[in-house]
């Protein structure tokens, strides 16, 4: 495909060493050349870097290195060019002003990444996985991000789409031979199991992938409890920093205070509430509500105790509450006694003012949340909710087309559920995607990328 040229800076807002503006499309060389003064671009070669100065007529405007990239050899497969200049956004705007004066145009976020994606040198999950890798903020993160980058999804989704394929074509060759009266039972009798294989190894795909949408968005964990059980000084401990605001009074944390933490490689989205009880306050009472709707919404609860005082009717509340979410029972003040006395109930007794017993809580996050086999190995994860959203609809495609067979439906309606089933695995890589979603995709990315 041939598009115009686009220039972006590629390197973020404020004052640095320095600044790299790309420019990318067919006119690129041209265009830079036009204010390059030092070798002449245009005979130049691929994969080489040239020193000169960015010149407004006679004006200097910096002493760079511009970099060339030629077709096809480059990261949009157009020619490519990449000046690094000094910091500070002043030179990098008065040099895009003038490549725009030049003949380029300004580049829409993540429009580099959308020609490579619309150029077939990287597939939709290919490209989707460079933010996840610029957002990384942990190795597990990082391993994941790098994967997808190296198109072990779309090797995976690959393989799940000629599964599908393969079975298709069993349909069609008996469908190509009417003359066998039996040609349903016969075709289901062969599509039936190979359906069963695939939808299993769908399945183990989705349970693995919980850990990676874990590693890669995060657990958002909201810390609960009566006031005055020490939530506040769980969230300071954690966070190693007095973030939240500890006192003896009860009714102290009134808004919800948001914090993130990384644990070992995973990323905790805090949230420390107002304790839950019954108060005539009006701004306690709008925090209290505030901690409901945050429970609702929550992946994990860490419900705080006291093991200093016996259970109260707001402990038995808060336990009913939060009993079908997947929660963690924490017995604090463990320093002062230990008088709770839950059956059937496993609690992590800590003291979140002595910093004691923190890493079994650690522990026991990670138990519940992270299958560390599948990231100590070369696993290929799922961790984007788009993808996992789109393997789901594959999932419920290809059961459908497994009960149309065992009722006998004609096999051509199973050939429609198997088709749906292919393109939903489609859409992860990008071969049939509508363009809306991927102008939605790339706007996600920021300018330069
Ligand atoms: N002895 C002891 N005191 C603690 C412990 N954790 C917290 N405290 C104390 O308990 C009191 C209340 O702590 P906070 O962290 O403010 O409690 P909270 O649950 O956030 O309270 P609200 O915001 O009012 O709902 C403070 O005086 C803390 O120092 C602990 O492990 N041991
Ligand atoms: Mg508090």
């Amino acid at each position: 495909m041939i598009f115009d040229t686009i220039v972006a800076k590629t390197t973020a807002n404020g004052t640095s060493a320095i600044n790299l503006i790309r420019i990318s499309g067919s006119e690129s060389i041209t265009i830079v050349n036009k204010i390059f003064k030092g070798v002449n671009l245009e005979k130049q070669l691929s994969h080489t870097t040239h020193y000169g100065f960015i010149m407004n007529n006679n004006e200097q405007i910096d002493e760079v290195l511009v970099t060339i990239f030629r077709e096809p050899k480059s990261f949009t497969t157009e020619d490519i060019v990449e000046i690094a200049c000094h910091g500070g956004n002043f030179i990098a705007n008065e040099i895009i002003k003038l490549l725009i004066a030049n003949g380029a145009r300004l580049a829409e976020n993540g429009e580099f990444t959308k020609r490579a994606y619309l150029n077939g040198r990287l597939d939709l999950t290919e490209a989707e996985s460079i933010m996840d890798l610029v957002n990384s903020k942990n190795f597990n993160q990082l391993k994941i991000a790098n994967s997808q980058l190296r198109g072990d999804v779309l090797r995976l989704v690959d393989k799940l789409q000629n599964d599908v394929l393969d079975i298709v074509a069993n349909i069609e060759v008996n469908i190509d031979y009417p003359e066998y009266d039996d040609v349903v039972e016969m075709t289901n009798d062969i599509i039936i199991p190979n359906i069963k294989i695939l939808l299993n190894k769908i399945e183990k795909i989705l349970v693995e992938s919980q850990t990676g949408q874990i590693i890669r968005d995060g657990i958002k964990t909201v810390i609960v409890g009566k006031p005055n059980v020490g939530k506040s000084s769980l969230l300071n401990t954690l966070l190693k920093e007095d973030k939240a605001i500890v006192t003896e009074i009860s009714g102290t944390t009134r808004d919800l205070i948001e914090a993130e933490l990384n644990l070992d490689g995973i990323i905790l989205k805090l949230i420390d509430t107002a304790g839950i009880r019954v108060t005539d306050d009006i701004v306690e009472r709008i925090g209290i509500n505030k901690t409901k709707k945050a429970i609702s919404e929550a992946d994990l609860i860490l419900l705080v105790l006291d093991q200093s005082s016996n259970i109260t009717s707001m402990d038995n509340e808060l336990l009913q509450i939060t009993k079908d979410k997947q929660r963690i029972i924490i017995g604090n003040k463990i320093d002062l006694g230990s008088k709770l006395n839950l059956e059937d109930e496993h609690i992590i007794n800590i003291s979140a003012k002595n910093n004691i017993g923190i890493d079994k809580l650690s522990a026991e996050v990670k138990r519940l949340f992270v299958d560390e086999k599948l990231l100590s190995e070369d696993y290929t994860l799922l961790s984007n909710t788009r993808h996992i959203g789109k393997l789901e609809e594959t999932k419920i495609a290809l059961t459908q087309a497994l009960e149309a067979a065992e009722e006998q439906i004609p096999i051509d309606m199973v050939e429609i559920d198997l088709r749906k089933a292919w393109s939903s695995l489609g859409e992860i890589t990008g071969e049939n995607t509508s363009d809306d979603l991927i102008s939605t995709l790339f706007s996600k990315f920021c300018l330069g990328k």
